[in-house]
């Protein structure tokens, strides 16, 4: 594989390393990204996807918001790829200062990885909007049309929606880490959502872009891999 020496190098001369990810890191797992090819992007439905995925989406027609949800953001069956799994073993052993992410499905943490900060939120915290109700992800993928609690409130996915803002606590700690890292690891991802995206632009150590299609990050990083970033890490 072209390159993976240097990155192995970085790897070792850095003491503060941070990993950036995307849906990307996700699809070796059988989870759909939004822009490759084959992402839901690319695939036709009577509403685009940045209506269905939206606040207004949610507040006007729950019932269709949540067929959508169920059918598309919901891989309950999903596991840790290699890429995961080498991210928590980095943890463990104190090569690897913290996971950010934009995923919602949770599956850093079910590789091990506990430093992570979920952007966009994760679709196994779920609450009612009236009273403040916690549900697990299997309440609402086993539920008919809008879950609902007891006392009547729809159970919402604690999962930032198109015209919602990202949660202040993970934003400040994603900020934090990658502001101090030595070296930034940005995979998986087209760095086209904004703000998320603007993250990286605070990191002034190295930069490695391992991403399968060209993100608006390639010129200024140090190194740029054009590998599927579970095969990648598998092989580190
Ligand atoms: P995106 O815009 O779909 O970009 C994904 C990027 O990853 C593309 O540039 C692909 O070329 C690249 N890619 C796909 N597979 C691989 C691979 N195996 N190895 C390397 N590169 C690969 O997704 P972003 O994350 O950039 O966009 C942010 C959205 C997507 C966030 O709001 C997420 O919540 C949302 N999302 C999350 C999931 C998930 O949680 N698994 C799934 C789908 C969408």
């Amino acid at each position: 594989m072209k390159n993976l020496d240097l990155f192995e190098q970085f790897f070792k001369e850095s003491r503060n390393v941070v990993f950036f990810g995307g849906a990307g890191v996700s699809t070796e797992s059988g989870i759909p990204d939004f822009r490759s090819e084959d992402g839901l992007y690319r695939q036709k439905f009577r509403f685009p996807p940045e209506y269905m995925l939206s606040h207004e989406c949610f507040e006007r027609n729950p019932e269709e918001f949540f067929a959508f949800y169920r059918e598309k953001m919901l891989a309950t069956g999903a596991k840790p790829n290699p890429a995961h799994r080498k991210l928590a073993e980095w943890e463990r052993e104190g090569r690897l200062n913290a996971v950010v992410t934009q995923n919602i499905d949770g599956l850093h943490q079910a590789a091990g990885s506990r430093n992570v900060f979920e952007l966009h939120g994760s679709v196994h915290r779920n609450h009612c909007v009236r009273c403040g109700k916690s549900f697990p992800l299997a309440f609402v993928a086993e539920s008919k049309g809008a879950p609902r609690c007891a006392c009547g409130g729809i159970v919402k996915p604690d999962v930032v929606l198109y015209g919602e803002s990202l949660p202040e606590d993970a934003w400040r700690g994603a900020l934090r880490e990658i502001s101090r890292a030595d070296l930034l690891i940005v995979a998986g991802t087209s760095l086209a959502v904004y703000p998320a995206s603007s993250l990286i632009e605070c990191c002034s150590g190295r930069l490695v872009v391992v991403n399968l299609s060209p993100t608006p990050a390639d010129d200024r990083a140090d190194l740029v891999l054009r590998e599927r970033v579970g095969e990648l890490f598998s092989a580190l």
